[in-house]
């Protein structure tokens, strides 16, 4: 059976969230917007350049693929900078001037947290002393509100210089003011990929469903990744299928959003690792450790890892040799270890994802299972910021520098996820609950000063020796801010949390209905019901379903809906394809014999392929037939290095001229669109050439501040009508109408601007 992969395409959700930037070197600017009208002709700017989870994921499954083939090294050619965008509980209301919440948000849930902030919050989270928010850099709710965060992440160091200062004088000119500016970046070297303690971070992160390619051997995990479970995607993206018992009461603004913890954590290294030597005496003292038994020994079972990452219930005894060419180990539950004799209770692993290894009140019963804990969740994105400690430096990387991670997560709900992780695991000496002695808080990051450390005596008896851990992490700053999807960054910047404004018209020049609009893949003319009687029909495809639609001649172009909502599969040409990309008329295949062929591009399963189908028009219906099966892109020699074809545009003027036929192909390579010129020849063979190279969207005057053109519509009664033929172009939630000359440079010009799809009354 295909997979279900839909969330791979979807340019609603910011490329951060489910996708993950997975860039070297980051930059977070705090803003605070001193005049709303302004802050929002920033927004309209902004938001065509943040980055969609289709980019990202694209770009990460092509980097991916090039690693692969060139045996591991980072391909140098492919680099993105990817900028997403968040939005404190008061930045919301000042772009959208109104309260984001009708009526107060329900006691306990996480869009109370979102309201409150994470000041307002920060007594139950362990952010008191050293850690309250009057000591903070960011996000004290005091004299310098945050009302937005932005991130910019890149490749390279320069990129990332580059996007910043044009980010900082954007904001300027707005009258946007940065508070505070976080770069982070990844460590080098031999401690690529690891926190400043030293250990490798970023292993286990939650699988997503809809997303991650599930294992064929087990399906409730990730293809590739032994041990890391497949979520609900609705932990993560509000309006997703949630795991049963989360939150859904979210309002309409918060769809195919996610909300955002950022913190900063300074480490104090040598305190940390100069106290686990500490304990370790004490522990060899009482004899509870091997006297072997290491600092790296003690600090590995801290944290539940070795440095390379290596789980402690898998080596007991010492750190194994990291594999770059093996995905890091996630293959463990603690099922086998409920009393915390490898790894121990307190370990940072086991508080921040107990896995299957919680026991349950009453011992006789099997331990919870770790589906229960889906909605406990986070999404983590961090990474390190400052030198890396240099014991030898009084500069940079010694001892008083500043280093420490920024903390960034994801989730559906803050109460449920983060501040349950952080509260009611990290910071509770009672958990795992129902243990005498207690286990202790986590050691790693909080002041754990009751920390229970089992072992086996002589005598197979289990033994405890109590510890206690200063704390050498400090909360620095901190927001709760939400990361909403593109089409209420849209309606923000229009001053509104969703929906649309009034007075626009659709393609049929109606009036705007209420109600969501269908966002089209692809648009498929009905082979027999072109301009007949005065109107066309199409099939309009959109995920796993279609519509037939008509629309009129005329300038008023009325659509309207023929047939409901079908699935695809009830086609017999496309079973087993979960969702089209586009479609491909057989130039010199159209209608003989009441027959018309095509070629179908479609990502079933991640990857996109394509297949030759046929439908026959006869007896008032149609018949579809799967010409020839599924066959990868390469088969094209006009498509090399396309990653995935996102629609065609004939060339109007080179349709069978000379026997050969022309097409802009739009394909998204390397997380971004672009396009190329190709041809294909009549006959059997169907010879396609690559005319001219890819170039950047912007040499289309027409679709200036589009970043993804998703299909086009050709405006039936305006093919060639005066040297001049006009498509609508549709991208995300809006369409605009653009025309095109013939002759040499077929210059281009746009007749409307944007509108939104929900004009379409036929697209409702
Ligand atoms: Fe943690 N560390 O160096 O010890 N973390 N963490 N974390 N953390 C993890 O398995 C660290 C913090 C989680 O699913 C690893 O990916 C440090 C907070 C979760 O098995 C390491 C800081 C919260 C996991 C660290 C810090 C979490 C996790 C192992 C602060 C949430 C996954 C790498 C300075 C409130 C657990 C890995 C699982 C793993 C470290 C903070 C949560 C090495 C230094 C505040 C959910």
């Amino acid at each position: 059976m295909a997979t279900d992969l839909r969330l791979r395409q979807s340019d609603e959700i910011q490329g951060d969230i489910v996708a993950g930037f997975k860039k070297d070197n980051v930059t977070l600017l705090f803003l605070k917007f001193e005049d709303a009208a302004r802050a929002r002709t920033w927004l309209r700017t902004l938001a065509p350049q943040i980055a969609t989870t289709r980019q990202v994921a694209d770009f990460n499954e092509a980097f991916s693929e090039a690693r692969r083939s060139s045996g591991g090294d980072d391909p140098k050619t492919l680099k993105a900078t990817w900028l997403g965008i968040s939005f404190t509980y008061e930045g919301m209301r000042q772009l959208s001037t109104t309260d984001p919440f009708e009526k107060a948000p329900p006691t306990g849930s996480g869009l109370e947290a979102f309201k409150e902030g994470s000041a307002k919050r920060a007594g139950a989270l362990g952010d008191t002393g050293d850690n309250s928010p009057e000591n903070w850099l960011f996000g004290n709710g005091r004299s310098q509100p945050v009302h937005a965060v932005l991130t910019i992440a890149s490749d390279t160091e320069a990129d990332l210089a580059a996007a910043v200062t044009a980010q900082r004088e954007a904001a300027a000119e707005s009258k946007i003011v940065i508070i505070f500016q976080q770069n982070a970046k990844t460590l080098l070297g031999s401690r690529r990929g690891k926190e400043h303690f030293g250990f490798k971070d970023g292993i286990s992160e939650p699988g997503i469903r809809f997303f991650d390619r599930p294992s064929a051997a087990r399906p409730e995990e990730v293809d590739g990744h032994p041990g890391t479970r497949i979520i609900p995607a609705g932990e993560f993206v509000v309006g997703e299928e949630p795991a049963p018992g989360s939150f859904t009461d979210y309002p309409e603004w918060a769809r195919n959003g996610s909300f955002q913890v950022v913190r900063r954590l300074s480490q104090d290294v040598p305190g940390w690792w100069s106290q686990i030597s500490v304990k370790l005496k004490e522990l060899k003292q009482a004899k509870a450790v091997p006297d072997t038994a290491t600092a790296e020994w003690l600090a590995a079972r801290l944290v539940g890892r070795w440095r390379s990452g290596a789980p402690v219930c898998k080596h007991q005894d010492r750190d194994v040799p990291f594999d770059p060419n093996a995905s890091s180990d996630n293959d463990f539950d603690y099922r086998d270890d409920l009393e915390g004799l490898a790894t121990p209770l307190f370990s940072h692993l086991r508080k921040t994802s107990p896995r299957a290894g919680l026991q349950a009140p009453n011992p006789s019963r099997p331990p919870f299972d770790a589906k229960e804990l889906d909605g406990r969740r986070i999404m983590r994105r961090g990474a390190p910021y400052g030198h890396p400690f240099d014991p030898a430096s009084e500069g940079p990387g010694g001892p008083d520098d500043p280093r420490g991670l920024l903390f960034v997560c994801y989730q559906a709900d803050i109460a449920r996820q983060f501040e349950f992780i952080q509260a009611d695991w990290i910071d509770q000496p009672d958990f795992p609950p129902g243990r005498n002695p207690q286990p202790g808080k986590d050691p790693v990051i909080t002041e754990a000063d009751s920390v229970d450390f089992e072992s086996r005596g002589p005598d197979g008896a289990i033994r405890h020796t109590p510890l206690s851990f200063q704390q050498f992490v400090q909360t620095q700053g901190s927001v709760y801010a939400f990361a909403p999807s593109l089409s209420t960054l849209k309606a923000l910047a229009e001053g509104r949390l969703t929906g649309q404004s009034q007075g626009q018209q659709g393609g049929g020049q109606q009036q705007p209905q209420p109600g969501k609009a269908y966002p089209c893949d692809e648009f498929l003319a009905v082979p027999d019901q072109q301009r007949k009687g005065g109107q066309s029909q199409y099939w309009a495809f959109h995920s796993e379903q279609y519509r037939r639609i008509s629309v009129a001649d005329g300038a008023a172009h009325t659509d309207r809906a023929v047939e409901g909502d079908s699935r695809l599969t009830t086609w017999t040409c496309l079973q087993g394809v979960g969702r089209i990309d586009c479609v491909l008329p057989m130039p010199d295949l159209q209608n003989p014999g009441g027959k018309s062929w095509y070629w179908v591009f479609h990502s079933t399963g991640g990857r996109q392929q394509y297949r030759a189908v046929s439908i026959t028009c006869g007896g008032g219906g149609y018949t579809s037939a799967l010409e020839r099966p599924d066959r990868d892109l390469t088969a094209w020699s006009s498509l090399g290095g396309v990653g995935q074809v996102n629609c065609f545009l004939p060339v109007p003027d080179q349709q069978r001229v000379g026997g050969k036929s022309w097409y802009w192909v739009f394909h998204s390579t390397g997380g971004r669109q672009v396009y190329r010129l190709i041809s294909v020849a009549d006959g059997a063979a169907h010879t396609d050439a690559l005319e001219r190279s890819d170039r950047e969207l912007t040499q289309w005057g027409s679709l200036g501040g589009i970043a993804r053109v998703d299909c086009f519509l050709a405006v039936p009664d305006q093919q060639r009508v005066g040297g001049k033929s006009e498509y609508w172009v549709f991208h995300g939630e809006d369409y605009r109408r653009i025309s095109v000359s013939d002759g040499s440079g077929h210059p281009d010009r746009q007749v409307a601007g944007d509108r939104s799809c929900s004009g379409w009354g036929s697209l409702l």
